[in-house]
Parts: structure tokens; C-alpha cells; sequence
């Protein structure tokens, strides 16, 4: 399943995860020669699924196919959905091409006509990077390959809805915005309504052939209840066209910002966050349901009401979870250290704002998240230089984000601190700084130091840590702290947030990173095991000394705050 609830449970559907046959290509022959059915050696593989965690595939980075064959007792128009394929997909239903999507973290769908018995679907996947693909080439994250989330098959109707955005304010007011298609090609006439909660809004809308439009429905839910971390009250919404009907949770709830502070329904928030990358080495990107839950469990056991989904859109059974469990989320783009010139230049300033729509459009309903973030780490102490127009192409790019979504924080994250030029775009200022791992000071400053100033630049705006930590190697220790123990990270960790309590305009912090994770293969010197080993937590969840440490000090926040 896409998620914890089927949002279309009337309309009759093929789960199309499990066996699916896969070929490699690594000399790009298929798309002339026919794949997978010409190929000379097909295996079976499961999807979803990463193709780097079969034996003897870790390293290929190349071109593979996926076939399946399925049994459909429905005909007519379906619309096929791809929760993710890692990265560039090229897609065929029984023979006809259907369309390409590039970007490995967001749902892409096709609508076409499906056979009563048997169809074929084959699915050709590219997951090289390049410096023009999102993310680029060699992030510090493990560039898995494959159809990693499920792919669905449901029957819609001539008229149905495609994408549903609900708006729900603390007065119990609710908007929604569902974008219904018409698949004929002459007007449609159709019943439109929502209910949520006993409370109905209800018209007719008439649809021109072939067409996509946007119509809104509104009412107020009696005595709200409230989406927070202590109580996160989730309402159903459930929008009927015609015989179609589609059900969305969402909460009521508000983020914005005064001064120096972040305050979700009127009340100041501390940030206890972790950055979580959706990895494991038995998995890579395609974790089980039940190792996402555990993921939140651990999570919320370490005391922390945030998590940042760095540095990519997460998938949606983890927001859903997110929702459930009150905790707050960080969602943002891969534009990993891009440079002043991939922001500002096509094809990847375009990229960016492709994939800003799709993340939006899929996750705008989540409660959980509370900030869209547009990159991380790239080159924005530059505004303008020669025919680089970083400054335009940040302000176009964010407020893309802010026209697309006005009930939440935009923001992106710099590790340039008082050099970065961009700050007054953003709701918060987001810093990355690993003072006393790689660096001992910055400009001269410690850790201490470097957060006054920067509160003294910006003293009218939220200051979020979104990455500090140190590495350390599970069972490794050290009766001096030296680097990459588990005491050494143990204090890192620990002093830092004890400093961040200390100024006033700090309003949380994101620890990098909850669990150790696989680097990219041309990363892997600097990284002792292949691995980024600054989880709190080692790749199977087994905790460090830092984890107890952060716990102890987290619910001491905690109570603090309450
Ligand atoms: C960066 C980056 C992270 C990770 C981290 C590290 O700040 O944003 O993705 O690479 O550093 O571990 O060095």
C-alpha cells in the first residue's frame, strides 16, 4: 500500500508489488532490442525494492529493466501509480509507451486504457547521477537503484478526482481543493461534496471534456481539536464526484513565526529533532512498513518531537506515521551541494522547481509537516556573479513554495553562516555546523561563539541547528573521547544542545543523524565501513552511548518546556 489507509477504498485496484522479472543493461541495448522479454537472462526481483541490495548488484549504477505481468478483471481507464523509481523511469503498458519521470522520491502516474485479463507493464530504470540530475552526482548517500515504493493499479471513472489539498485552520475552518479530471471528450455535469465530521458542503460542477480543473469546497468543523505533539487529532475528510469518492486525513493546526521563536498553535516549539535518511543495508531506500514504525518508535523513545527527512521526500507511509505519532517533519528537495549555477541554470534550476510541485501536491495533507525546505548546503554566500543570478533564482524558486503552499515555513539550509546571503528569504535560518569534527573553530569562532553571532545578525528570526554531531563506530570506546568513539560523540552531541539551550534565539535542533547510513562508493575513503557513522544508532538500530545520553537530555528539554 501507498500508505496506513487506502485514500480510494471504492475503486477497484492491483497491488503491483512482489516478483516482478529484472535485467541489467549495461550497454543500454534493451530499448532497440526489446527488454526484458529479448533479454537473454531474466531473474525474479521484488518490488518495491533496490536493486544494489541483491547479492553481487551493490555497485551497479546503470540501466536495469522490470517487467511484470498481471491479471486485471477490470478494462477500461486506469490510473497506474508509482509511489518512487530511483531515479529516471521509462514506462510501457502492454507494448505503448506511457512517459518517462526522473527524480527517485516523489509518486508519478499514468492514466491509460487497461485489458480485462492479462497486461504487461515494463518499466526501464536509470539511476546514474550526472551534475545535472537531482540529486547530483555523489551526495553522501548511497544511490540505490529500482522501483523502491509500490506501484498500484486502480480503475477510475470517466470523471474522477486526481489530488486532493485540504486546509485546515485552529478555528475549525476547512478548505479543500481537489483537482477533478474529466477522461471524455465532451462537459460532464457531476455531484461535488465533502464531509468531515457530520458537517457536509455539497454542488454540482461541470467539467469540460478532457480537462483538469480545481474547485473548492469549504466548512467549519464544531469545537476543533487540535494537531500537536501531545495530542495529534487526525480528521477524515471524504470527497465525493459523482461515484467517485476519495478520503484524506489532515489536522487542524498552525505554524508560524514571532521574533525568534517557532509556535505551532500559538505556542512556542523547541525543536528535539533527529535527520533520519531512509536507509538500511538489507533494504536501501525501500523500507519495510514495519522497520519505518520501529524508526518512529525508537525515535520518539529518544524524546524528540521532530525529525528532518534529509535530504529527500520521504515516503508516505512514514508520514502517515509521522501524523499519527505527533511528530513533527522537516520535508525538503535533494538539491544536495549544489553550486550558485545548478540553482540558477537549467536543466537543474527547472528540476528543482518540478519536483518542489510533485512534493507538495503529494504531501501537502500531512499535518506532520510543518516547513518545506528548498536545498541543503549550497553555495549561497553567492548572489550574483557574472551569469550566476543565485539571488533571483532563490526568490523565484521559494516563492514558488509559498504561492504553492502559504500554511507552512519555507526555508533551505546553509553551511555558510554569516557569509550566506540568502537568509532574509527564508522563515528560519537553518544552519549546518560540525565545529569540533571537522572544523575546530569557524572564522575563529567556537560553537558558542558562532551561535552569537549569528543570533546577533539575525536577532528577529528563528535559528534552527539542522545538522551538528560526530562520528563514532558502534562499540567503539575510548577512555580519552578521541574521534570516532562513542564517548567522543557522547560529547560532542551533548555540549552542543547544552550550548544551543543557552541562547535565546536558538529554537531547536535536528542531531546528524539518527541511524548510520551507506555513503555513495566515491565517498567511501573518508568514511571508515563505507558508511556515514554518525547515527545515533548504528544501520540496525542498535544504539550508541549517545543514544542514552540524548534521551536523558531530551526529556529533560522536554519537561522544560511543558
Ligand atoms: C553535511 C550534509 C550531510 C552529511 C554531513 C556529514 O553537512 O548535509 O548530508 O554529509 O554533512 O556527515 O558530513
Amino acid at each position: 500500500m501507498l500508505g496506513r489507509y487506502d485514500r480510494t477504498p471504492d475503486r477497484p485496484k492491483i497491488i503491483l508489488d512482489g516478483w516482478w522479472e529484472f535485467c541489467t543493461d549495461p550497454d543500454e541495448r534493451g530499448e532497440d532490442a526489446g527488454y526484458p522479454s529479448s533479454c537473454p537472462e531474466t531473474r525474479p526481483i521484488t518490488v518495491p525494492g533496490c536493486w544494489n541490495t541483491e547479492l553481487g548488484m551493490h555497485g551497479y549504477q546503470g540501466v536495469a529493466w522490470y517487467c511484470k505481468a498481471f491479471e486485471s478483471d477490470f478494462e477500461g481507464w486506469a490510473k497506474l501509480t508509482f509511489g518512487a523509481v530511483a531515479d529516471l523511469a521509462r514506462v510501457w503498458l502492454n507494448g505503448e509507451y506511457l512517459g518517462e519521470h526522473e527524480g527517485g522520491f516523489t509518486a508519478f502516474s499514468f492514466v491509460a486504457q487497461i485489458e480485462r485479463g492479462e497486461n504487461e507493464l515494463v518499466v526501464r530504470v536509470d539511476n546514474r547521477h550526472s551534475d545535472t540530475t537531482l540529486p547530483k552526482d555523489a551526495v553522501d548517500w548511497f544511490p540505490y537503484g529500482g522501483i523502491s515504493r509500490s506501484v498500484i493499479c486502480e480503475q477510475v471513472h470517466k470523471v474522477y478526482i486526481d489530488c486532493v489539498h485540504i486546509r485546515g485552520g485552529i478555528d475549525g475552518q476547512v478548505e479543500v481543493r481537489a483537482r477533478v479530471r474529466n477522461l471524455e471528450a465532451g462537459p460532464i455535469t457531476v455531484p461535488l461534496a465533502l464531509e468531515v465530521e457530520n458537517q457536509r458542503a455539497a454542488r454540482t460542477v461541470t467539467i469540460a471534456g478532457q480537462t483538469r480543473q480545481e474547485e473548492r469546497l469549504s466548512l467549519r468543523i464544531a469545537d476543533p481539536q487540535l494537531w500537536g505533539p501531545a495530542s495529534p487529532h487526525l480528521y477524515t475528510a471524504v470527497i465525493e464526484l459523482g461515484t467517485d469518492l476519495y478520503q484524506e486525513r489532515f489536522g487542524l493546526r498552525e505554524i508560524r513565526v514571532e521574533g525568534s521563536e517557532i509556535l505551532l498553535n500559538g505556542q512556542e516549539l523547541w525543536i528535539r529533532g533527529v535527520n533520519r535518511h531512509e536507509d538500511h543495508p538489507d533494504w536501501g531506500f525501500a523500507l519495510p512498513a514495519k522497520l519505518m514504525q520501529r524508526d518512529i518508535q525508537i525515535i520518539q523513545d529518544l524524546h524528540c518531537n521532530a525529525v528532518r527527512g534529509s535530504h529527500y521526500p520521504n515516503h508516505p507511509t512514514f508520514l502517515d506515521l509521522c501524523d499519527e505519532a505527533g511528530l513533527l517533519f522537516f520535508a525538503e528537495l535533494p538539491g544536495w551541494q549544489y553550486s550558485a549555477a545548478q540553482i540558477a541554470t537549467e536543466p537543474t534550476k527547472g528540476k528543482l522547481q518540478r519536483m518542489l510541485r510533485e512534493m507538495i501536491d503529494e504531501q501537502f495533507n500531512h499535518p506532520c509537516i510543518y516547513t518545506w525546505s528548498m536545498h541543503n548546503e549550497c553555495q549561497t554566500e553567492v548572489d550574483v556573479e557574472g551569469d550566476v543570478d543565485l539571488s533571483s533564482a532563490m526568490a523565484a524558486l521559494i516563492g514558488l513554495a509559498r504561492e504553492l503552499d502559504e500554511t507552512r515555513l519555507i526555508t533551505y539550509v546553509s553551511h555558510r553562516y554569516w557569509r550566506d546571503k540568502h537568509f532574509h528569504l527564508a522563515d528560519t535560518i537553518c544552519l549546518n555546523q560540525y565545529i569540533g569534527w571537522y572544523v575546530e573553530h569557524i572564522d575563529g569562532a567556537d560553537f558558542g561563539e558562532y551561535l552569537q553571532r549569528m543570533a546577533q545578525l539575525h536577532p528577529k528570526v528563528p535559528i534552527l541547528i539542522t545538522e551538528f554531531g560526530a562520528g563514532a563506530i558502534w562499540g567503539q570506546h575510548s577512555m580519552d573521547a578521541v574521534k570516532w568513539s562513542e564517548e567522543y560523540q557522547l560529547q560532542q552531541v551533548t555540549s552542543q544542545i547544552e550550548a544551543m539551550r543557552g541562547n535565546e534565539h536558538v529554537a531547536g535542533c535536528y542531531i546528524w543523524q539518527y541511524c548510520d547510513i551507506a555513503v555513495h562508493p566515491k565517498r567511501a575513503l573518508g568514511r571508515p565501513r563505507s558508511m556515514n557513522n554518525k547515527g545515533l544508532v548504528d544501520e540496525y538500530r542498535r544504539p550508541k552511548s549517545a543514544y542514552f545520553a540524548v534521551r536523558d537530555l531530551f526529556a529533560r528539554i522536554e519537561g522544560e518546556e511543558a
